[in-house]
């Protein structure tokens, strides 16, 4: 299989940790793609231009990490980070989609600053995914405490490591480990995991 990345995406980022996870390293090679450029010749491979995107060996092309992380996690019919119990899915789902809710603003407060000279950047939107994003601290600074939080390494767990593991203020004012202690031990705990450590983001270029 060939997993097309960028290693500054955190879906991407969630995509390769789950092959660590599932131990498929050898199983899949780790491509960077060229995203944001015209003409970038990833189009002719994945014409979306997003990573992650993954390539089975028959030619099949999985868009989206949530569903490449399933496919992953079902490589060996054996899955553990989706985990097959009734009421044990539903709550690991119910803290994966926060997680992935509050992935999916940072992202856009992040580009607001990687992609825009300061005269373009909107305060407006700055302002209401600081907001949110503050308030989604809060939420995990309870919420790591839940068992599926702590117990077995989940999907959920693999989704808010990507979140907040290797971005101290990042974007600029991003300081969630401030008054937060149960969430900067919980960070710094799955940190330790190899799927978490080996794949750090780049820092940032300013
Ligand atoms: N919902 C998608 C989001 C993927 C996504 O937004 N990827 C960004 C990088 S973080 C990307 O490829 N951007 C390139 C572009 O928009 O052209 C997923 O979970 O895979």
């Amino acid at each position: 299989m060939k997993m097309y990345v960028t290693h500054t995406s955190p879906y991407a980022r969630l995509s390769r940790m789950v092959a660590i996870e599932k131990g498929l390293e050898n199983q899949v090679e780790i491509i960077a793609a060229q995203t944001r450029t015209e003409d970038s010749p990833y189009y002719d491979i994945n014409p979306s231009g997003r990573v992650p995107y993954l390539v089975l060996d028959d030619g099949t092309g999985l868009e989206e990490s949530a569903l490449i992380c399933y496919y992953l996690d079902h490589y060996d019919s054996a899955p553990t980070l989706f985990p097959q119990d009734e009421s044990a899915i539903f709550q690991v789902k119910r803290l994966e989609a926060i997680a992935r809710s509050m992935l999916d603003g940072m992202g856009v407060w992040g580009r607001e600053f990687v992609y825009r000279p300061p005269e373009l950047r909107s305060d407006f939107i700055i302002r209401h995914e600081t907001a949110r994003a503050f308030r989604m601290c809060d939420v995990f600074e309870d919420e790591v405490e839940n068992p599926v939080m702590t117990g077995l390494v989940n999907m959920a767990q693999l989704t808010l490591a990507c979140v907040f593991h290797g971005r101290d203020n990042q974007p600029d004012g991003f300081n969630w480990r401030n008054g937060r202690p149960k969430l900067t031990a919980w960070v710094d705990r799955i940190g330790e995991r190899a799927s978490v450590a080996n794949t750090l983001p780049p820092p940032p270029k300013h």
